[in-house]
C-alpha cells in the first residue's frame, strides 16, 4: 500500500471520504464567522476535512484541512507510521522526476479574464476573527519562473484580497518566489505568475517544503509520486501548472508594487501583522467544470501547515543532514521552530556537530534543536522531556548561537528586530563516554530483561489480566 500517485484533488478526496475522513456541510454557511468556527473545532479535535457545499455569497465548494491530521497526511504518501516517513522519503526523492508537459488539461476547461474576475465570488473566507479581511490565499501556490535559469519555484504564501482582481502577497524576502522576484525588479520587468490550487496532496506537500534553491518542486513531486506530474502551459503567461488543479490565477506582479497586507492569523498560533507587500494583479482566471476550492485555516498544532510546512521540510532535512554528519538516526522537526535529532552518538562533540549541521545546512530555521541518544522514541515527547531532565547539564550541554536570519512570523521577536533569531542547541545525550572513561556506570532502571522474562515465564496470562485489571 505505497500509492502516492493522485491523478488530482478529488481522487484523494473519495480516497478520505470512503474511510470515514471527510465530511460535506450542505447548510448555507457564513463566510465571516462560521468556517472559522467550524475548521476550528475541527482541526482541534483531529477531525475529518471538511468540504462546505455552500458559503454565502460564494460560487463554489470549499474544501479545508485535506491533510490537517497524521493520518490523512500519511495516506497521501501511502504510509500509516511517522518512524517510516523519513527514510520512505530519501529512498524516493534520491532520482528527481521532471514533469510531462501535455497540450490540454482540465484545468483549463473554463476561461475568465477581463471584468468578469472576481476573486470574492470564488473564496471570500476570513479564517479568523481579527484578519484584515478575506484571504483566499491560504493553499494556494505560486509558481514563477527564474529569469536566469528558466527554472520554475512552487510555494504557498498568504494572499489576502485588496480588491476583485488584486491580492497581497505574504512572501518575505527568504522565500524562493520572493528571489524571483527581486531578480525581475532589478530587470525592471513585470513577474509573470500562476496561483493554483485545489491539486493532489503531493503538489501541496511539495509547495510548502523548504528545499534548497535552484529545486523545482514538480520535479520532486515527480519523484514522491514515482511518476511525471502532468503540465499544461497556461493560457496567458509563460508558466507551466498541474494539469488538474482546481483553479488558475495568471497575472503579474510589476516592479516596485507594495501595499500593505494583513494581519493574518498565522500558523504559529499567533496574528502575523500588517506587512508592506507586493500585490499580484490577476489577468485571466482559468478551471475545471464544477471546481472545488481548497484552503485551511491556519493555526497552532493540529493544523495542516504543521504538518504540511513541518513535516516535508523535516524530511529535506534529514536528507541533507545524513550526506553531512555519520550517525543520524531519525529526525522529528516541528514548524515552530525546533529540531529533535536521534543519533547513534559514535565521538565526543559528535551532537554539538549535529546541532551545528542542523543550523548550517538547512533550510527551515529550526532555533531550537535537541540531540537525544538512539534509545530516545522521540515521536514520544515524554521520552524527550525524560531525556533533557535526566541527561543534560545546563552549563556544559546548552549551546547559544547569537543573531542568525529567522522567520518573520516569529512571535517571541518584537517588530523592531522581526527576522533575527538566534539558536539554542541541547545536547540531551548522555556522557557515557566520560562514565565509561572513568568506570562508572548510570545503569536504566529497565535493563534486566532476564527478570521480566523469568516473571512472564512464571506468570503467564495471569500477569497480563493483573496488568489489565480485568
Ligand atoms: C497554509 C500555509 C500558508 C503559508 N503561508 C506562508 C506565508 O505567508 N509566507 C511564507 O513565507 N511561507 C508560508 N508558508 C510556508 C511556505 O509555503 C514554505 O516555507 C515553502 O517552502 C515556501 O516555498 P519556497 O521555499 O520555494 O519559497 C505557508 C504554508 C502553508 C501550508
Ligand atoms: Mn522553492
Amino acid at each position: 500500500m505505497l500509492k502516492s500517485d493522485w491523478k488530482d484533488m478529488r481522487e484523494f478526496l473519495d480516497y478520505i471520504t470512503e474511510r470515514g475522513e471527510c465530511v460535506h456541510i450542505k447548510e448555507e454557511v457564513d463566510p465571516e464567522w462560521e468556517v472559522n468556527g467550524i475548521t476550528r473545532e475541527a482541526l482541534q479535535n483531529m477531525g475529518p476535512a471538511i468540504v462546505f457545499d455552500k458559503i454565502k455569497g460564494a460560487d463554489f465548494p470549499l474544501v479545508t484541512g485535506m491533510i490537517a491530521n497524521d493520518k490523512r497526511f500519511l495516506w497521501a504518501f501511502g504510509l500509516d507510521k511517522w518512524s517510516d516517513f523519513n527514510e520512505e522519503w530519501v529512498r524516493r526523492t534520491k532520482q528527481l522526476i521532471p514533469p510531462k508537459i501535455v497540450a490540454s488539461g482540465p484545468c483549463q476547461e473554463v476561461f475568465i479574464e477581463g471584468k468578469d474576475i472576481d476573486v470574492n465570488k470564488i473564496c471570500n473566507v476570513k479564517w479568523h476573527e481579527y484578519d484584515a479581511g478575506p484571504f483566499p490565499g491560504t493553499l494556494s501556490v505560486s509558481i514563477t519562473k527564474d529569469p536566469d535559469t528558466g527554472l520554475q519555484n512552487a510555494g504557498i504564501y498568504r494572499m489576502g484580497t485588496l480588491a476583485p482582481n488584486r491580492l497581497g502577497w505574504g512572501a518575505p524576502e527568504y522565500t524562493h518566489g520572493r528571489q524571483h522576484y527581486i531578480k525581475y525588479e532589478r530587470l525592471g520587468k513585470p513577474m509573470p505568475m500562476a496561483v493554483i490550487t485545489g491539486y493532489d496532496p503531493i503538489v501541496e506537500i511539495v509547495s510548502c517544503t523548504r528545499t534548497g534553491p535552484g529545486v523545482d518542486e514538480f520535479h520532486l513531486a515527480g519523484a514522491l509520486r514515482g511518476e511525471p506530474l502532468e503540465m499544461v502551459k497556461c493560457k496567458t503567461i509563460d508558466i507551466e501548472v498541474p494539469a488538474t488543479s482546481e483553479f488558475v490565477f495568471e497575472g503579474y506582479i510589476y516592479p516596485g508594487s507594495r501595499e500593505p497586507e494583513g494581519g493574518f492569523g498565522e500558523y504559529t498560533g499567533y496574528y502575523g501583522e500588517t506587512r508592506i507587500n507586493p500585490v499580484f494583479e490577476i489577468t485571466a482566471i482559468t478551471h475545471r467544470h464544477n471546481p472545488i476550492y481548497l484552503g485551511t485555516r491556519e493555526q497552532w498544532y493540529p493544523s495542516e501547515s504543521a504538518l504540511a510546512v513541518g513535516r516535508s521540510s523535516q524530511a529535506e532535512a534529514y536528507k541533507v543532514l545524513k550526506t553531512l554528519v555519520p550517525g543520524l538516526l531519525d529526525l522529528r522537526c516541528d514548524v515552530t521552530y525546533e529540531a529533535i535529532a536521534k543519533i547513534d552518538k559514535l565521538f565526543k562533540g559528535h551532537p554539538q556537530q549535529v546541532i551545528d549541521a542542523i543550523w548550517g545546512s538547512t533550510y527551515a530555521r529550526y532555533k531550537h534543536v535537541i540531540v537525544v541518544d538512539k534509545d530516545i522514541d522521540i515521536w514520544d515527547y515524554d521520552r524527550v522531556h525524560w531525556a533533557l531532565s535526566t541527561r543534560v547539564l545546563a552549563d556544559r550541554d546548552v549551546n547559544i548561537l547569537p543573531r542568525r536570519a529567522g522567520q518573520w512570523l516569529d512571535p517571541a521577536i518584537p517588530l523592531r528586530e522581526k527576522g533575527w533569531q538566534s539558536g539554542l542547541g541541547i545536547d540531551a545525550t548522555m556522557p557515557w563516554e566520560e562514565y565509561e572513561f572513568w568506570g562508572e556506570k548510570a545503569p536504566l532502571t529497565v535493563d534486566d530483561p532476564a527478570t521480566v522474562q523469568k516473571v512472564r515465564d512464571k506468570w503467564g496470562e495471569k500477569l497480563n489480566k493483573i496488568i489489565d485489571n480485568k
